[in-house]
Order: structure tokens, then C-alpha cells, then sequence
């Protein structure tokens, strides 16, 4: 029998790529269910060519299911992933809700596939797109030469605050499109904004149109953005390196899709240009863009929709020992959370099916 899978939040922003992720890949499974609030129960929604009704999220729902992705907030994955996992399904969950829990791997299939099988509470977590764009490239270089520090920069693309996001930035470009006239004063793009869009809610809480947001998820202690912790404490876990010196300050930028990270990376000892490519172009999933002299190098803008993530400007730091430095770009709605979350689902049938 091939095994039944729930997709929770297939009509999201990650949701959406999750289904047509699954309408891409080898096609392992039985049922597909589609599980959503009251308001969207009744849909229809294509996966593997066909029309799918959504159904209500119920824990009657959950009957049979071998598999059970979760794309959805917090509190949802928290309420409804153990209701999941006691009807008998293996839930893997895309939110933030468990990933730092003892208990719960948080597991990337490239670099640390085994911790998926110590699975006490029967959740799996996937982790946040910032920190997955550049755990398949650390994750190898680690395994080869030794991680000791990681500062990160993120580029963060609109769709990573989910569909509202990537509306919110159309129509913040709408209003800027052509007005050669803006970007030159302080608060002129802030105020042709209110003047076109009023009060409208925006997800961002600066304009991001002709600008750069330094900030992302909610305000923590002593002035940390919740982004920023996650990326070191995801990292430090993945890696398995649970004193891993982390600092990251992510930021905004106005791009739809594809977050970029600038990382200064130090390891045990010195770690050349050449042996860092030679690692990174046999990592699965990366794919390496760096030649400096004829300016390859990767972008969020040629990199969306792609599955790997592409690394690229490997240097060696100047003025810090064993220190590389070295700019990725990954799809944050694909290897940054969908197809992530669809390669752990296909890990874990395969255990169940072996
Ligand atoms: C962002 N990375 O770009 C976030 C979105 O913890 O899964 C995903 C938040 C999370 O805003």
C-alpha cells in the first residue's frame, strides 16, 4: 500500500508550492487529503493533475494518514501536530512551533537524515528558510573542515512573510513603478505610499519598495528579531555543534522570492578557495556560481524556483584566520521550506514502506 499523506495549509503561500512540488516529484504516495480551516474546507485544488477537495481540519480528519505536512502558523502547528501524531500519522511541521524542542528533530535531509529517526513525540520539524538556505553548503563544509563561527547577513525576500508579503510588495512597486521623483528625500517613498495605499496593512514595518527592511518576526530580548535568533539556534542544532559562536542580522529586501545570505564562516583551520569549491560543487544540492573574473555569481532574481541553493564569491577573509566568506541564494518557498518539508515527508515513507 502506498502510504496517505495530509497536506495542513495547502492554500498558502508555501502550501500552494508544496502542491505543485508534490505534483512534480516521484509519486510515492496513495491519498493525498488536503486539510484546512472551515473557511476554505469545500475548495478545489489540483495536485498530480487532479481536483482535490479541501477538507476541514478535524482530528477525524487525521484517520489513516501515514504522513501529515503542516504549512501553517505556530499556534496551529502546536494545537493540531500532536493531534496528528496520536491518530497514528508522522507529522512534519513547517512552523516554529517545535523545532528547538528536545524531543522534535529538526532535520535536513542533506546533512543530518539519521537524528529523523529519534522521534519521540512522532514530529518532525523543518527548519526556517533563512537558516535552510545555508545549512546544505555549512552542513558540508562543516562535515569537511569543522565550523566554529558563522556572523550571517540575510537578503530576505518578500514571500517569506507569506502571501500577504509578496501583495503587499506588488503593490508597493504599483505605486513607485516610473516615479522618478521618489528615492530622493527622506520619507518621500514612506509618504507616496500612504498617499496610494492608505492604512492598508502591510507585513513589513517600513516600506519596502526602493528600500531595505532590517527586520524580521518579532521583537526578543535586548533587541533581537525572532529571525535572528532562529538562524542560530536552527543552525547550532542542525549541525549538531550546540556552542556554535552565531551572529545574524536579517533584513528585508525587495525581492518575491529567494533569500540570500552573507556568510562569514570560521572553521578549526585554514580553509582555501579551492578545497571550499571542491567541497561545495559535491554537496547534494548545491551547485556552485563563482568565477569572479566574468562576474558569475548567483542571484536571488536567477535563482527562484530552482531547487538547490547556489553558492558563489567564495574568498578566503583577509583580516580573519580561517575565515571564508561567501554569498548563497535559495528559494525560501522551495528548499527554504516546501521541498524540505516534501523530502522529509518521502524519507519518512520510505522507512515506513521498507
Ligand atoms: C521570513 N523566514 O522570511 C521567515 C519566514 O520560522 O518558518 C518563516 C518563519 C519560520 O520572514
Amino acid at each position: 500500500r502506498k502510504p496517505t499523506l495530509a497536506v495542513v495549509g495547502a492554500t498558502g503561500a508555501v502550501g500552494t508550492v508544496m502542491l505543485s512540488i508534490l505534483s512534480e516529484r516521484a509519486d510515492i504516495w496513495g491519498e493525498i487529503r488536503l486539510l484546512a480551516s472551515k473557511r476554505s474546507a469545500g475548495k478545489k485544488l489540483k495536485v498530480r493533475g487532479e481536483d482535490v477537495v479541501v477538507q476541514e481540519l478535524t482530528a477525524e480528519a487525521f484517520h489513516g494518514v501515514d504522513v501529515a505536512m503542516f504549512d501553517v502558523p505556530d499556534e496551529i502547528s502546536a494545537q493540531w501536530a500532536p493531534i496528528a501524531a496520536a491518530a497514528g500519522a508522522v507529522a512534519v511541521d513547517n512552523s516554529g512551533a517545535f523545532r528547538m524542542d528536545p524531543d522534535v528533530p529538526l532535520i535536513v535531509p542533506e546533512v543530518n537524515p539519521d537524528a529523523a529517526r529519534n522521534r519521540p513525540r512522532g514530529i518532525i520539524a523543518n527548519p526556517n528558510c533563512t537558516t535552510l538556505t545555508m545549512m546544505d553548503g555549512m552542513g558540508a563544509l562543516h562535515a569537511k573542515f569543522t565550523l566554529t563561527e558563522l556572523v550571517v547577513a540575510s537578503y530576505q525576500a518578500a514571500s517569506g512573510a507569506g502571501q500577504a508579503g509578496v501583495d503587499r510588495l506588488y503593490d508597493e512597486l504599483a505605486v513607485v513603478g516610473g516615479r522618478r521623483d521618489l528615492g530622493v528625500r527622506a520619507g518621500d517613498v514612506r509618504a507616496a505610499l500612504v498617499d496610494k495605499l492608505g492604512d492598508a496593512p502591510s507585513p513589513f514595518p517600513a516600506p519596502l519598495a526602493l528600500n531595505v527592511v532590517p527586520w524580521a518576526g518579532s521583537l526578543k530580548d535586548d533587541g533581537w528579531a525572532s529571525e535572528e535568533l532562529k538562524v542560530r539556534n536552527e543552525s547550532r542544532k542542525i549541525l549538531g555543534i550546540p556552542d556554535l559562536k552565531v551572529s545574524a542580522t536579517c533584513v528585508r529586501v525587495p525581492v518575491i522570492t529567494t533569500h540570500s545570505l552573507a556568510v562569514h564562516a570560521t572553521f578549526a583551520s585554514p580553509v582555501t578557495v579551492a578545497q571550499a569549491h571542491e567541497v561545495l560543487s559535491a554537496a547534494p544540492n548545491v551547485v556552485v556560481i563563482d568565477d569572479p573574473a566574468t562576474l558569475q555569481f548567483p542571484t536571488p532574481a536567477d535563482s527562484v524556483g530552482a531547487d538547490p541553493t547556489f553558492v558563489g564569491r567564495v574568498r578566503q577573509a583577509l583580516d580573519f584566520p580561517n575565515t571564508l566568506d561567501l554569498f548563497v541564494c535559495g528559494d525560501n518557498l522551495r528548499k527554504g521550506a516546501a521541498l524540505n518539508t516534501a523530502h522529509i515527508a518521502e524519507m519518512i515513507a520510505a522507512e515506513l514502506t521498507a
